[in-house]
């Protein structure tokens, strides 16, 4: 059985969608990262980094139990585990690997970082402290969608010619281009790709999964501080506690 340690955010979904694609058994349990349960020393062994997801699978490699943290690791554990949406073949594999990596190394930190500074920031701080940051990563969104716009214009699927992790890394981050200073209908390719995986059934449980949870309007100045503020930064020992 799998122990998902989870969120309803893009990083969460990726691993819901995957775990729902593939019909594997899990339990998803909440840590409430607006509560600051990210820093519980439990969850700091299995996730040392203080982010979700993070998952335990009780029967891993060999029927020994394996915890692992970061959704892009996380998927490539899945597919290896499933033998599902990770191409067998080595040029593909390859390039559904270098895929994953672009979402894991720019299009995650990217989008991320503009939904700090252009969506949320504002809430927090007056606007002309940000203007360097929204500028920078509203730049950064639009130009992220260009690349994949190009790419995508003349492929159904980011890599090997399949649904593979890769999309389903992708996918989540797309779903609110808002947040991110993004018009969706500039990128019709981006467009396009996006709804059709928007419709699969599997797609649609996972967006439900721990979605009760989440009851995100704004951030309140305490959600704030402790994933964007002082008590996110503040130096702490392994266990967790501000030293
Ligand atoms: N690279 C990580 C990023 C995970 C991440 O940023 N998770 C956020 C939610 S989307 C989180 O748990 N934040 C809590 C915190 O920063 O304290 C991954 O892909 O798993």
């Amino acid at each position: 059985m799998i122990d998902l340690y989870s969120w309803p955010t893009s990083n969460g979904h990726k691993v819901h969608i995957m775990l729902e694609e593939c019909g594997l058994p899990y339990r998803a349990h909440p840590v409430v990262i607006g509560k600051g349960e990210q820093f519980q020393p439990w969850f700091l062994k299995i996730s040392p980094n203080n982010k979700t997801p993070a998952m335990i699978d009780r029967d891993g490699p060999g029927g020994q139990e394996i915890s692992l943290f970061e959704s892009g690791a996380i998927l490539f554990y899945l597919a290896e585990k499933a033998g599902r949406f990770f191409p067998t073949e080595p040029g593909k594999r390859h390039d559904c690997m270098q895929w994953l990596m672009f979402q894991m190394s720019s299009v995650g930190p990217m989008l991320g970082q503009a939904h700090v500074f252009y969506k949320y920031g504002p809430d927090h701080h007056p606007r002309e402290k940000l203007e360097v940051g929204i500028e920078r990563y509203v730049r950064q969104a639009n130009r992220l969608y260009n690349v994949m716009d190009l790419h995508l214009a003349t492929r159904e699927w980011f890599a090997a010619g399949e649904y593979t992790i890769a999309d389903m890394a992708v996918f989540p981050w797309l779903r609110m281009p808002s947040f991110h200073g993004v018009e969706i209908d500039e990128y019709p390719n981006v467009k396009r790709w996006r709804d059709r995986i928007a419709e699969r059934p599997a797609v649609l449980r996972a967006l439900e999964v721990l979605k009760s949870n989440n009851r995100f309007v704004k951030h309140s100045d305490e959600e704030w501080d402790l994933q964007f503020g002082a008590t996110q930064f503040a130096r702490r020992d392994a266990s967790g506690k501000i030293v």
